[in-house]
């Protein structure tokens, strides 16, 4: 038994990629300089790996911006529109199709299954003409085997690929990528041959898209293509890899297959690939290589565990390596660099570097004895004691507040037609009310202003009257605009999560723990570590400082428990449902002190409801219900009269309208200018009973709306919903726009707002 892994972080440890590839962008650095960085990135993470005792690296997962667009390039099937920015292979066609150029719109971006790395989605239609560019694959490979290295190719399997794509603009109603597999798969199997022609002994092909729900056609797609390449005559030894969730009904499909090896996940909740192998006779005379730690949260394994798993996987396979889950793309680099965590804490982290040692650890365990690394089982026992039984994870009084909660806590006391005459009455707003969905822009003289506050160029006073006079300019601005519910432009704010995160018991934060977001976007998850409880009130002071400038009502803001967990490394050793329901009283207690402050309008945002939704259907029902309760809990214990709102991002709501009806906010607001409004019509036919705010502006792009385009896109929403239930606001935070945008755009959507309401009066 051997250890290996999936993929490895790219940026390196002072993410020099993202400077090396911003520098680029600038004409700061020469394309030359560029590779060069890259190369030696890629070096540095193979030596780590081979120094750490890993057997095989992997080659090709290393990317300039995204391993799905870089799959992109390597089968052909870059847009007509990306063809005409610069020639083939360059970086800077490449770039085009990430960032855009100023003439074309970029490739979409969206989420990796339920991760939180964005990806570039594949535009396909019945045009598309595929072929073969193996060159970065064979390059990499090329490098690690130069360095001496034993090195696996790992790709992005044609079945994800096409199911990840999206029709091409201009592809027929209904187009189904998946059609094109018959005319991908030759491509794959050129670039199969050209590696085993540059030395590959095995080639790794993820496959995680075969872990969600799939019907008939989609297994047969992953039965044939795999069928196919694996008829190849001179090809390497092929591993088909899976993450995120059990293989169910696929896992029939690829023990069939004439493959060499499978790799699966053992973690979570696709542990129950553990007994679907012993259900399907396991993989005989196949390889697998069985992910047994877990490769997205920051936890120190349970090796003596994991030895029991693979111990018994050992009867189902010709061979069993041990490797981390998935690709270590989402978590951060090095555990041991952080020297701020409380040091008890840190002993129960795990980054890349120690995940990798980890499987190396087990793999020596399970092929030599547990005697030769019982050194390193004791340690972790003991971390693993200390961790349990550590009064940092556990707080008895938040653990007996949470077990007291009951359904009927979860409820407004009023029903929704009571509350909304009470707000109507308290508010005395206009039909179609205006107002945004919390965040102005970022300037760099905010951001700057905090990084002296933290380097000590700027003391705490003279920060606060930094924020003050940015508060004040916004709510003046928001006055003149016309806006009736106004925002105090979270200034004080470096990140939603972040902020809340750095202000409540049970969160720790990392200094150096950067997780690639997307390209060459960075976030630093906070680790939710222990029970969870609020310090002091956390918006209070600015929410009431705002309102202190204005007659109108300022909306008080907060991140929801649901994006709380969804964006931070979460605890394994107690139920999400449970984490969630701590942090929902916590911000329950904010919203208590909030309406105690006089505000009357608290929004509470949930962008990532949605994004985390189980990938199989089965789990969903048990998550929507104690997501959907953990809002209730932090926003429930409210007046009639003061209106609960709440904030969705990204478009597809169809299957979770009713989730959005059960969380009983009295507004909502969510993206919908790209989508003309689709939302509206959606939430209408589901019946939903209260008020909602489709956006009427595109935050995500420079261009400024028309008032006309505005009136139109109000118009299609008052087909569905009533004017006194519709209100008029941007899709969401105008944190990432300019201010010069952003006047002309609110400007506009005020004056929509009101010829409208001229025509409705
Ligand atoms: N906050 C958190 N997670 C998120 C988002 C968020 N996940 C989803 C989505 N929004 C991701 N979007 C972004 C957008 C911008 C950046 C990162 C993720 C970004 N990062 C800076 C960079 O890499 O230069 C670093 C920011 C910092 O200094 O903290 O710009 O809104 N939690
Ligand atoms: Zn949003």
């Amino acid at each position: 038994s051997r250890a290996t892994v999936h993929g490895y972080p790219r940026q390196g440890p002072g993410r020099e990629l993202k400077k090396a590839v911003e520098g680029y962008w600038k004409g700061r650095v020469a394309a030359g300089d560029l590779h060069r960085t890259a190369a030696e990135l890629r070096r540095d993470n193979w030596r780590q790996l081979v120094s750490a005792g890993v057997h095989e690296v992997p080659t090709g997962d290393f990317s300039l911006y995204d391993h799905v667009l870089d799959t992109t390039v390597m089968v052909g099937a870059v847009p007509e529109r990306h063809r005409a920015v610069a020639e083939p292979g360059s970086l800077d066609r490449y770039f085009a199709m990430a960032r855009g150029t100023r003439d074309v719109a970029p490739l979409e971006m969206t989420k990796w299954f339920d991760t939180n790395y964005h990806y570039l989605v594949p535009e396909l239609g019945p045009e598309t003409v595929f072929s073969a560019d193996s060159r970065k694959q064979t390059g990499e490979l090329a490098e690690a085997v130069a360095q001496g290295h034993t090195a696996r190719p790992v790709l992005v399997g044609p079945v994800t690929y096409l199911l990840l794509a999206k029709p091409a603009p201009g592809a027929p109603d209904g187009f189904e990528p998946l059609t094109l597999l018959d005319r991908l798969l030759p491509v794959y199997a050129e670039i199969l041959t050209d590696l085993r022609a540059a030395g590959a002994g095995w080639v790794q092909l993820d496959e995680p898209a075969l872990v969600a729900d799939r019907g008939p056609a989609e297994l047969d797609a992953a039965a044939r293509a795999y069928r196919e390449l694996g008829a190849l005559a001179d090809r390497p030894k092929l591993l088909v890899a899976s993450y995120f969730d059990r293989l169910g009904e696929a896992l029939p499909v690829l023990a069939a297959a004439p493959v060499e090896g499978l790799a699966m996940d053992f973690t979570g909740p696709a542990a129950a690939n553990l007994d679907d192998l012993a259900g399907v006779g396991g993989v005989p005379g196949k390889r697998l290589v069985a992910g047994v730690v877990d490769g997205r949260n920051v936890w120190i394994n349970d090796l003596r565990r994991s030895l029991a798993t693979l111990a018994s996987l050992l009867g189902f396979a010709d061979r069993v390596d041990v490797a981390p889950s998935c690709s270590l793309l989402h978590v951060p680099l090095n555990a041991a660099v952080e020297r701020d965590i409380d040091p008890r804490i840190q002993r129960w982290l795990s980054f890349a570097r120690q995940k990798a040692e980890e499987a190396v650890t087990l793999a020596q365990g399970l092929s030599e004895g547990t005697e030769v690394i019982a050194g390193l089982l004791a340690a972790n026992s003991a971390a693993l004691a200390a961790r349990s039984s550590s009064e940092l994870t556990r707080d008895a009084s938040v653990r007996a507040r949470a077990s007291a909660v009951t359904e009927a806590g979860t409820r407004r006391d009023q029903p929704y037609p009571e509350r909304a005459a009470a707000q109507r009455a308290r508010l005395g707003l206009p039909p179609l009310p205006a107002t945004t969905i919390g965040s102005f822009p970022q300037t760099s003289e905010l951001r700057a202003a905090r990084a002296d506050l933290r380097s000590g160029r700027l003391d705490g006073e003279d920060y606060d009257k930094r924020i003050a006079a940015e508060i004040r300019d916004v709510i003046r601005f928001q006055e003149k605009a016309g806006l009736d519910v106004l925002v105090h432009g979270e200034p004080e704010r470096n990140d939603m999560v972040q902020y809340f995160a750095e202000r409540l018991e049970g969160y720790a934060a990392t200094r150096h723990g950067w997780v690639q977001s997307y390209g060459t976007r960075y976030v630093r998850p906070p680790i939710l570590a222990g029970d969870v409880s609020r310090r002091a009130p956390m918006t209070v002071e600015w929410t009431r400082y705002a309102q202190e400038q204005t007659r109108r009502p300022v909306k008080g803001m907060l991140t929801g428990p649901v994006t709380m967990l969804a964006w931070s490394f979460v605890r394994d050793d107690q139920p999400q449902a449970e984490t969630a329901r701590q942090v929902a009283l916590a911000l329950r207690d904010e919203v208590a002190d909030l309406e105690a402050a006089g505000t009357a309008v608290i929004q509470v945002d949930e962008p990532a409801l949605r994004e985390t939704l189980p990938l199989r259907a089965a789990g969903r029902p048990e998550y929507l219900r104690w997501a959907t309760e953990c809002f209730r809990l932090a926003t429930s214990g409210v007046r009639a009269d003061t209106q609960i709102h709440t904030h969705m991002c990204y478009a597809e709501f169809g299957d979770i309208v009713r989730a959005i009806d059960d969380l009983d906010a009295d507004v909502i607001s969510l993206e919908a200018a790209r989508s003309h409004m689709r939302v509206a019509d959606e939430l209408a036919a589901a019946g939903y009973p209260r008020e909602a705010g489709p956006g009427v502006y595109d935050i995500h792009s420079p261009r400024v709306p028309t008032v006309e385009e505005v009136v139109s896109l109000l118009r299609k929403g008052l087909v569905a919903i009533p004017p006194e239930r519709l209100w008029v606001n941007p899709d969401c935070g105008l944190k990432t726009r300019s201010w010069p945008e952003v006047r002309e755009a609110l400007q506009n959507v005020v004056t929509a707002a009101r010829t409208l309401r001229a025509e409705t009066r």
